[in-house]
């Protein structure tokens, strides 16, 4: 048990960040006071996640309209530009405002910032790819009802605090005309670094295959010995323009602040 107005920073579990691409560091535009506790959560990020791109988040924007603006965005665009964050954007979990702009951003952003060679799984085919990002913020800032937006498309007025972590997955398409082209390039570079294991790894089963269908031509006039590694070349051309990107992405969401304890 905690006593009133003490916070704990030791919540963020190394591991909660480990394979992350990026994160989206949340406040609540009607408390002050989760703004103000930014700071610590972002020293707390940077030490364990290092270098990883941050989107910041104002979310539950639908309640300006009844207690008007209590966080001026000049004070909020010097954070970000403080700690050099990479975008600022306003949500509501309850209208669904940007919610969905949200989640593209940090795809996008995951994208560019892909590795070559990329973590492992990142990478399933060259329209496909699978990231995890985190929600970390204060206590009831919307991180769970965000998610919850995202993936019911549904708002949930009641309020439990999450101990520990809650993790979904969820798979969506970002047209091609929305990656940039920095982004395109990003993949492309992940994707030649990938292709040169892989084709390592299929010039020894093309090898093993052909001189199975050696074997078998022997037996069977009709089997062309060159067939499989046809299809292997159909198989390497993709057509990446024009097509769309599927993001799968793995949703945790974090928040341990007993501050509120007593
Ligand atoms: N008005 C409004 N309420 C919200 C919004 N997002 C979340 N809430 C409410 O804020 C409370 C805390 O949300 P929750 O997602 O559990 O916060 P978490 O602790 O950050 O996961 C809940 O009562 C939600 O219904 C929003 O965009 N607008
Ligand atoms: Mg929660």
């Amino acid at each position: 048990m905690e006593i009133g107005g003490q916070e704990r920073f030791k919540f963020f579990k190394s591991d909660f960040f480990k394979g992350a691409s990026v994160i989206a560091l949340i406040f609540d535009l009607a408390r002050p006071d989760t703004f103000d506790r930014l700071e610590k959560y972002y020293n707390e990020i940077r030490g364990k996640a290092g270098n990883i791109p941050i989107i910041l988040v104002g979310n539950k924007k639908d309640l300006e309209k009844d207690l008007g603006i209590l966080i001026r965005k000049k004070k909020i665009l010097d954070v970000v530009h403080r700690y050099s964050l990479l975008e600022y954007i306003e949500t509501s979990a309850l209208s669904g405002l940007n919610i969905k702009k949200l989640f593209d951003k940090m795809a996008l952003l995951a994208l560019i910032d892909i590795r070559s060679p990329p973590k492992l799984g990142q990478i399933i085919d060259k329209e496909n790819f699978k990231f995890k990002v985190v929600l970390a913020g204060p206590a009831a800032v919307g991180k769970t009802t965000i998610l919850r937006t995202l993936v019911d498309k549904e708002f949930t007025e009641q309020y439990k605090l999450t101990v520990g972590l809650d993790t979904t997955t969820q798979t969506y398409e970002i047209p091609d005309e929305e990656i940039s082209q920095e982004a395109k390039e990003s993949i492309e570079k992940a994707w030649n670094s990938l292709d040169k294991i892989i084709k390592k790894q299929t010039t020894t089963q093309m090898i093993e295959a052909t001189q199975t269908e050696t074997v078998m031509a022997q037996h069977n006039d009709i089997n062309n010995p060159s067939e499989s590694s046809q299809n292997w070349r159909l198989k390497r051309k993709y057509n990446f323009l024009g097509l769309i990107i599927i993001l799968i992405c793995i949703i945790l969401t974090i928040i341990i602040i007993f501050n509120s304890f007593t």
